[in-house]
């Protein structure tokens, strides 16, 4: 039962046994061999700590402001897709438990749940920032901008990682699927479903045509801070900066889309030097997405720069198995680690970690799938139960 849940872990092991086998397959599907997938968690064990001891640590604040706005937690629930798989309240689950954990919610364009009813499910005080979906329809992608805007959200995360869907091939062995119907824009969807598992029936309207110059555009219809979501490189990342975004999401999508696309916290090591040489470290907001599933990761994408952390998978299936309470415990697990971590490197507030707090010379030697750990460890791991 929920008492038992100990860290994130172990809401991912029990969804894999009691999750309904399509919607697992899924939530929990990489693309290919999801070596990226792997990885992404798998880099934040080559970053180690650089403790502080002899600091008065009685009282920890680990309060953040991310987008200007102020937030108890320096991580955020992100946009994941069709939460309705997972429980019959969907992404309301995820409102629900952001509003008592003081957490921002990315509100994601291919919920299950429709946009108003996750904005009605919201409380006055909860921040809730969108998700687009470009839509090759330049009136609807506007429509969309603009509703979410009005309704109160505090960013607008364009999402450039997805001009087509990545191959998950766990999903596309489950073809059946139920709750696809919940989300609007698919044109073929009996196809789609046929073909390609639940995925490829919700990617038919994505403008593989979006480009730098659309930018103009986003700018024309909103005065929401634009954030680019699935920057893979640095270059990429000077340029959103260059171009005027308030900030990135460093992040290959939970390796859900190009296989080998680096770890996003890999980026970051690379990325924050470069924007502290030209000052805009504090003022371009960076944040990172992918594999964390420990407050020690967050500390470490902290210490290196980033302003938040944005974690997908793990609330889904606190979701998926235990509703509200389960999405809270995963959050309260989060915040006692983020206490203690913060105790243990002898530092009160997050704005006194910087890179000094942690050793990233062992970065270089990425993850390189070894054939017994693969096939006795990983491999039952990504196989459907
Ligand atoms: C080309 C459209 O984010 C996922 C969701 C939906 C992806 C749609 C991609 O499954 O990763």
């Amino acid at each position: 039962d929920l008492s038992q849940m100990y860290n994130l872990n172990d809401f991912e092991f029990v969804a894999r046994h009691t999750m309904e086998k399509t919607a697992w397959g899924y939530y929990s599907s990489g693309c290919e061999d999801e070596i990226s997938m792997r990885e992404n968690h798998l880099a934040y064990h080559r970053v180690f700590f650089r403790p502080r001891v002899m600091v008065d640590v009685r009282n920890v604040d680990f309060s953040t402001t991310m987008l200007g706005t102020k937030t108890s937690v320096p991580f955020y629930v992100t946009a994941t897709a069709l939460g309705r798989l997972g429980h019959p309240d969907g992404e309301k689950v995820l409102t629900r438990a952001c509003a008592r954990e003081d957490v921002i919610q990315m509100i994601p364009t291919l919920a299950s749940c429709s946009f108003d009813e996750i904005v009605d499910q919201a409380t006055d005080k909860q921040t809730q920032w969108f998700q687009l979906y470009v839509n090759a329809n330049k009136e609807i992608t506007k429509q969309l901008v603009q509703h979410a805007e009005a309704r109160g959200c505090k960013g607008l995360f364009i999402t450039v990682d997805a001009p087509q869907l990545g191959r998950r091939e766990k999903d596309m062995r489950t073809k059946e699927f139920e709750g696809v119907s919940h989300v609007q824009g698919d044109e073929d969807e009996e196809n789609a479903v046929r073909n390609q598992g639940a995925a490829r029936a919700i990617s038919t309207f994505i403008d593989a045509g979006l480009n730098w110059n659309d930018l103009k555009f986003f700018k024309s219809i909103t005065k929401l801070p634009i954030i680019i979501k699935g920057v893979q490189c640095v270059e990429d990342a000077l340029k959103a900066a260059e171009l005027g975004c308030q900030g990135i999401v460093l992040s290959n999508h939970g390796g859900r889309q190009l296989e080998f696309s680096p770890a996003p916290i890999e980026i970051l090591i690379e990325l924050m030097p470069i924007l502290r040489a030209r000052g805009i470290d504090q003022s371009f907001e960076v944040f990172v997405d992918g594999g964390v599933r420990r407050a020690s990761d967050i500390l470490k994408a902290i210490a290196l720069g980033a302003k938040g952390v944005g974690i997908g998978r793990p609330f889904l299936y606190a979701m998926s198995t235990y509703g509200d309470n389960g999405v809270v415990r995963a959050m309260q697990i989060l915040k006692d680690e983020l206490e203690m971590n913060m105790r243990f490197l002898g530092v009160t507030s997050l704005d006194q970690l910087t890179p000094d707090y942690v050793d990233v010379r062992n970065f270089g030697n990425r993850f390189v799938p070894e054939d017994k750990l693969f096939r006795e460890v990983y491999q039952p791991m990504i196989s459907p139960p």
